[in-house]
């Protein structure tokens, strides 16, 4: 499991835009992503740097939560 700080959501759409980009992710088995808390929880074993680049590509950014 991996927690991400993600920035730049500000609504339902950013919400689900940045979970189907988790979800696109090899490796990834789920992701919840929490609007109001600015973070996303993944499960399964994807690497941490392409799930950061993942969020990116999608215009938000994003960073291990620790
Ligand atoms: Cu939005």
């Amino acid at each position: 499991m991996n927690k991400l700080i993600i920035e730049g959501m500000t609504c339902a759409h950013c919400q689900a835009s940045v979970k189907n980009a988790l979800e696109g992710v090899p490796g990834v088995t789920s992701a919840a992503v929490d609007l109001s808390a600015g973070s996303a929880r993944v499960e399964g074993d994807a690497d941490v740097q392409a799930l950061i680049r993942a969020v990116e590509e999608e215009g938000y950014s994003a960073r291990p939560a620790t």
